[in-house]
């Protein structure tokens, strides 16, 4: 009788976990060998602006304009302060237990004039204690060359708008992989290079602000392939052999989803996505190289229009798209968001003329059914998520991709459930795609801390860890999404439903000083 109850109740048990399973895993795992980290930018956290011999960059110029085109009037002078804070950083870092730690070396720290004729030896060593000491806690380094501070000096010649560019990045590169290369083997040359050619030369929303609208931004495009591509060579050829590590580059890639199902909105998003990032990604991972197709032939048409000569996209030579193309051990994504995409025929007075904006000829919107972060531009689409890394799959041979950023911002507070909802759906977004064969090799969470958020100063709240600005010692805090993350890379799985208490999370330093101290 009592096993026969037994059985029958097991068999329940048994049926019931099965039903669920097939509908919705609870507890999803992670493939053997994926790799959990958490990212920061230099300018955004390190502060020490003009200590110990650093020279100053695009961004300090920029923030120290008056007024200040930055919305809360901030700066990047202080910052989180990471430049003193470093060694308890690692201490944080250690306690969530991440595999790696990507972050940027500021090139005018360790090359105050951008040339390598001075190198700042303090700068130097900042980074060789960081590096160590991650490394002392088994925490990988995964350093990225460039992240938008630009040398000052490199910017009055014209910046990434001058072909020499090329040259200065291999020098800096060379001095940084002599410097640190035994140490690091994790590289990523560029951080999102749309951003850095649109925003900064094709418009106004990022440091330089050239806004030479349709011009700016192509010239900017073909120097940045070929400087990450000498890097990439540069790497290839004399460090690997000894250094054994891996160079890639990170790509910002918002997913388009056509706003109707007409062609014209198919195409609208298509014509955008290869704006986008097919500008970035298709030149380095496609059979064929050079930029893509649909670029090439909008920019060329409007040119015409316009009664350019030429088109405003430069050429790349045969000699070039064999250099960039295959120049990539990975790709980095930067994914934070989706938007819907429509034609319009038109575009009356939408976007200046020239521009890039106006050669995609395509119109981006929001969704307001999609939940809304404190960043405008941020909502949640987990499906848009995977829809990148599908599409990339497809696209591109199905290339080794490591997600260098994905993140939610917040205008504070530690309970921050809706972050630790968008976590956790892009993360099971993410195994979608592994589970169907993206060779995805890790995750980073974008932020570790707070941080400077470029136009948007202090006020857009990225971090896992709070930081608090009016603390002359930037007192950290983890919010409730660290309290998951932590679970999440401890069990190398993910639950959905694994509860944090706000309690635990409210009464933070002990939980904190506990775990350190029982050497977690
Ligand atoms: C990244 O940029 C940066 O690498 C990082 O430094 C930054 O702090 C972080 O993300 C958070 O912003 O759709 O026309 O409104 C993110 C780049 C900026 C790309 C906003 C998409 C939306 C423009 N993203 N942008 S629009």
């Amino acid at each position: 009788m009592t096993v026969n109850l037994f059985v029958i109740l097991c068999s329940l048990v048994l049926w019931v976990d099965n039903g669920v399973h097939s509908l919705q895993k609870p507890v999803r795992k992670f493939p053997e060998g994926f790799k959990f980290g958490a990212a920061t930018a230099a300018y955004q956290v390190e502060g020490a602006w003009n200590e110990d011999g650093k020279g100053p960059s695009i961004w300090d110029d920029l923030t120290h304009t008056h007024p200040s085109p930055i919305s809360d009037g901030s700066t990047g002078d202080v910052a989180a302060d990471t430049y003193h804070l470093w060694k308890s950083d690692v201490e944080l870092m250690k306690q969530l237990g991440l595999d790696f730690y990507r972050f940027s070396i500021s090139w005018s720290r360790i090359l105050p004039t951008g040339f390598a004729d001075q190198i700042n030896q303090k700068g130097i060593d900042y980074y060789d204690n960081l590096i160590t000491e991650l490394l002392k806690n088994k925490i990988e380094p995964m350093v990225t060359l460039y992240h938008w501070d630009l040398p000052s000096s490199l910017q009055k010649l014209g910046g990434l708008a001058n072909p020499l560019i090329v040259e200065w990045f291999e020098q800096y590169a060379r001095v940084v992989f002599d410097k640190f290369g035994d140490k690091v083997k994790y590289w990523i040359t560029i951080n999102e290079p749309k951003q850095i050619c649109y925003e900064g030369y094709g418009s106004t929303a990022k440091a330089p602000q050239l806004n030479m609208t349709g011009i700016a931004e192509y010239i900017c495009a073909k120097n940045v392939l070929l400087s990450h591509a000498k890097v990439y060579h540069l790497y290839d050829e004399n460090y690997r052999y000894k250094q054994n590590g891996q160079i890639g580059i990170s790509v910002s890639c918002t997913w388009y989803e056509p706003a109707s199902d007409t062609i014209e909105d198919h195409q609208a998003a298509e014509d955008a996505r290869q704006f986008d990032w097919g500008q970035y990604i298709h030149p380095i991972f496609s059979k064929t190289g050079d930029f893509p197709l649909s670029l090439k032939n909008n920019v060329r048409l409007r040119s015409k229009e316009q009664g350019f000569l030429r088109s405003r996209l430069p050429v790349l030579s045969s000699e070039e798209i064999v250099y960039i193309r295959g120049s990539s051990d990975f790709l980095g994504i930067n994914s934070y968001t989706t938007k819907l995409t429509y034609r319009d025929a038109s575009l009356e007075g939408m976007y200046p003329v020239p521009s890039y904006m106006d050669d995609m000829s395509a119109v981006m919107v929001k969704d307001a059914s999609w939940p809304q972060a404190q960043s405008s531009w941020l909502q949640s689409v987990p499906w848009g998520f995977y829809k990148i890394l599908t599409q990339v799959r497809y696209l591109y041979d199905n290339p080794a991709v490591w997600i260098t950023e994905n993140g939610w911002s917040t205008s504070g507070g530690l309970i921050d459930n809706d972050r630790v909802k968008y976590y956790r759906t892009y993360l099971s977004a993410l195994l979608d795609a592994v589970e169907e064969g993206s060779n995805i090799k890790g995750y980073t969470a974008w932020s570790l801390f707070d941080n400077f958020e470029w136009m948007s100063g202090y006020a857009d709240k990225f971090g896992i860890f709070e930081v608090d600005f009016k603390d002359p010692k930037r007192k950290r805090t983890p919010r409730k999404s660290a309290h998951v993350y932590k679970e999440i890379i401890r069990s190398r799985s993910l639950d959905m439903n694994y509860e944090v208490d706000d309690k635990t999370v409210l009464a933070p330093t002990q939980v904190v000083e506990k775990d350190y101290v029982e050497g977690y």
